[in-house]
């Protein structure tokens, strides 16, 4: 009986809850890896070694602290505050609006349509996104890198604000909607 129990339990599919983290002033964790679900995240200060969310459409939202590695596999995030090592969104239709804060490598986002947002804050390294139809706006901010764009009819809107200090590489076919301030050299 008890076997066979065992049997029926183990070809149950897995399903894992969804989980709902708040990282505040004075916590430490380690590298936190959220489940297959759709999980969110919230960070008002703290220190996490690094952010891993995991498959399904997952929610980010951090105004301090510290992620000392990669953000990874997030899809909708917002940065507002606080300091990232890396982010890599991966696949699908991510959404990535920066307000403040700093990124000290890059910010990457795989296949899909992606959106950004670069509004404020700094980012070390490169934005970039794999093919899909991306969208970029910046109106403030300091990317110190380049914006790599890749293939896909890309839309970069950039007024009112924002440095750019690498190279646009926007490969195939662009729009550009609507360009202002200083432009970098090509
Ligand atoms: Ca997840
Ligand atoms: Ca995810």
């Amino acid at each position: 009986m008890r076997a066979l129990l065992i049997v029926v339990l183990s070809a149950l599919p897995f399903i894992a809850a969804a989980q709902n983290l708040v990282v505040r002033p004075g916590d430490n964790l380690g590298a936190v890896v959220q489940t297959p679900g759709i999980d969110e995240y919230r960070m008002s200060g703290g220190t996490v070694q690094s952010l891993a969310q995991g498959d399904a459409r997952d929610f980010f939202e951090m105004f301090a602290g510290l992620i000392i590695g990669a953000f990874e596999d997030g899809d909708v995030a917002f940065f507002y505050g606080g300091e990232i090592g890396r982010v890599d969104m991966k696949l699908d239709n991510n959404l990535f609006d920066m307000f403040g804060g700093r990124i000290l490598g890059n910010l990457v986002t795989g296949f899909g349509n992606d959106t950004i947002f670069l509004r404020g804050g700094s980012i070390g390294g490169n934005i970039s996104t794999s093919g899909g139809v991306d969208t970029f706006t910046i109106t403030g901010g300091e990317l110190k890198g380049n914006l790599l764009a890749s293939f896909g009819n890309d839309v970069l809107t950039w007024k009112n604000g924002g440095i750019i200090r690498g190279f646009i590489d926007m490969a195939a076919t662009t729009t550009w909607q609507r360009c202002s301030t200083s432009m970098p050299a090509f």
